[in-house]
């Protein structure tokens, strides 16, 4: 059955008529593409080969920029593609995150003319695959201790180090690596097949197993010295594209919320217990009111956060305390629907148990929910909290 989406309060009346038609493209996408395969994916931990594609057919792609091939769609417009996607798997949208975001983005704001005309235009087609390398094996939440060095050698910056997590590492033709040089942290191109780059993929994941995550390993790796994004400068730069990625996600968890809760009322409204459905329990209705209410208030937030973004006037604090409300507000659910279908929640028959299973890395990636915190609680004391 095709998803109707939820929308309590009309909050789509306030979306342009470009954005309502957008989402209502990528839902049939997810509807028709996604969902007859995803639950198979996400059993055998494939990425399907096919998804970037046809993403980049549908300006799925980088879709906030403005020209080399890109959709220059509106920020609420770029989130309710996320939304839309993550309503089928949050793999799927991490993919589209790391490409627009992470790697599109830096290209964009950074880049050199030259590096912008050889990368986004065939990125914004799906036809090359792009990774972001921030995260060290002993630097998650604190890039700025980053081990990772780029040093000019002649007419070489050789590139020596290690990064870990990084979705789509293994698949990527290019990566965005964030390394330290003499004076300050820079981005670099880094393209399949440079000598000394090599990538690993890490196995036996509970989460996003239906996207590719690898470690990039750099041994006195050799890069033409055109190879550095020349706009970057210090970690300002890579926190800036994180700020990008994080209000994607923001969107992106209210899909998946969407998904858990249209599930967990179906699901209670057919099954019967005790002689009548379970949806005719009073405990039953408040968690379904619960989820509902919380999907309201977080659409709202993605909404006016959208605004002051089209605006200019979204500050990274901002974004963060929407990340922060919104993929706990979407884990939330997912255990609370996860919990309605009793014993069938568990298996993969049902989406619930997949959201789950997927926010708890959203959960902690682009910044963990203490992360956020420390961010919003430093905005609001004027007291950092970090260390
Ligand atoms: P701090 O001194 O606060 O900041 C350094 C400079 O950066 C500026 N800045 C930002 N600018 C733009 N946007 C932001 N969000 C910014 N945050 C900070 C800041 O103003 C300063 O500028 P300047 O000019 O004064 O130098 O830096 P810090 O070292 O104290 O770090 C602060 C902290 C902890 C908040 C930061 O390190 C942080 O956000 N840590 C979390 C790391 C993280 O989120 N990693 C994500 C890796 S990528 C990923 O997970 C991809 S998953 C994708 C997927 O699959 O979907
Ligand atoms: P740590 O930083 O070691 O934190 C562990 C725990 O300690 C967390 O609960 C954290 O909140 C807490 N903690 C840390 N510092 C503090 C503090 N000061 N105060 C209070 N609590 C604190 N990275 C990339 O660069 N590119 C990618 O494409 C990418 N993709 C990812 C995909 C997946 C599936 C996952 C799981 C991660 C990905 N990451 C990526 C890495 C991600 O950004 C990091 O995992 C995240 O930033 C947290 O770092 P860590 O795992 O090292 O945890």
């Amino acid at each position: 059955m095709p998803f109707s989406g939820l929308d309590y309060y009309n909050v789509e009346d306030l979306y342009s008529d470009e954005e309502r038609q957008v989402m209502q493209t990528l839902r049939r996408f997810v509807d028709d593409e996604i969902m007859p395969s995803i639950g198979r994916h996400f059993r055998a931990g494939t990425f399907d080969p096919a998804w970037p594609r046809r993403l980049g057919e549908l300006g799925a792609l980088g879709a906030s920029l403005k020209g080399y091939g890109c959709a220059g769609l509106s920020p609420v417009g770029y989130g309710l593609i996320m939304q839309e996607l993550e309503r089928g798997d949050s793999g799927v949208r991490s993919f589209a995150s790391v490409q627009g975001s992470l790697v599109m983005y830096p290209i964009f704001a950074f880049g050199s003319e030259a590096q912008k005309d050889r990368w986004l235009p065939k990125m914004a087609r799906g036809e090359a695959i792009g990774c972001f390398g921030l995260s060290e094996p002993d630097f998650g939440s604190n890039p700025a201790g980053m081990r990772c060095s780029a040093k000019r050698v002649g007419d070489k910056w050789i590139l020596n180090g290690e990064k870990r997590w990084i979705t789509s590492g293994s698949i990527a033709d290019v990566a965005v690596v964030w390394a330290k040089t003499e004076d300050k942290i820079r981005g670099f191109l880094v393209e399949r097949g440079a000598k000394g780059f090599s990538t690993r993929n890490i196995e036996g994941k509970f989460s996003l197993r239906a996207s590719v995550t690898s470690e990039l390993i750099f041994e006195d790796c050799e890069l033409p010295l055109d190879a550095v994004l020349p706009g970057s400068s210090g970690l300002r730069s890579p926190l800036e594209c994180l700020s990008q990625a994080r209000f994607g996600i923001s969107f992106g968890a209210i899909g998946a919320a969407m998904a858990c809760y249209d599930e967990a009322l179906n699901y209670t409204r057919e099954r019967a217990q005790f002689g009548k459905p379970l949806a005719s329990h009073q405990l039953v209705q408040q968690k379904l009111v619960d989820m509902l209410q919380a999907i309201t208030q977080a659409q709202l937030m993605v909404w006016r956060i959208g605004r002051l973004k089209e605006a200019g006037r979204a500050r990274p604090q901002q974004i963060s305390l929407c990340k922060r409300n919104n993929v706990k507000m979407a884990l939330k659910c997912a255990r609370t629907a996860r919990e309605l279908l009793g014993a069938s929640g568990i298996t993969d028959a049902y989406q619930c148990g997949r959201h789950m299973c997927n926010l708890e890395s959203v959960y902690t990636y682009e910044g963990t929910d203490h992360i956020q915190t420390l961010i919003v609680g430093q905005d609001i004391t004027g007291i950092s909290a970090f260390q």
